[in-house]
């Protein structure tokens, strides 16, 4: 898996609501209702990670999630990371994040 260019990995971010890069890293923070909505968000990620086998850097504390993605197999962005971004943008979005 190729890391992107920066110029990738720029548009790519454009088009990925909630996320800007930091670094070697696409980077989001998130807060919901509550633990359970909160929660409930992560479990939709956690099985999405398992099947792409691509896993997030994240905690979670009450309401809040903060995600972090990068590919350590080559110490950078890949399209790995910009299709689980988009996979938890579209999750977040039916899930009414507090702003
Ligand atoms: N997740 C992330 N974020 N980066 C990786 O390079 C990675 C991963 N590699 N999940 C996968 C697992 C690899 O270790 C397994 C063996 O496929």
């Amino acid at each position: 898996m190729d890391k992107l260019t920066d110029s990738e990995i720029e548009e790519a971010v454009k088009k990925l609501p909630g996320w800007t890069r930091d670094g070697d890293a696409l980077v989001s923070d998130w807060r919901f209702a509550n633990f359970d909505v909160a929660f409930g968000f992560m479990t939709r990620i956690a099985v999405e990670s398992e099947r792409l086998d691509h896993h997030p850097e994240w905690s979670n504390v009450y309401n809040r999630v903060t995600i972090r993605l990068t590919t350590h197999d080559n110490g950078g962005i890949t399209k790995m990371d910009t299709a689980l971004a988009q996979f938890v943008s579209d999750t977040a979005a039916v899930m009414e994040p507090l702003h």
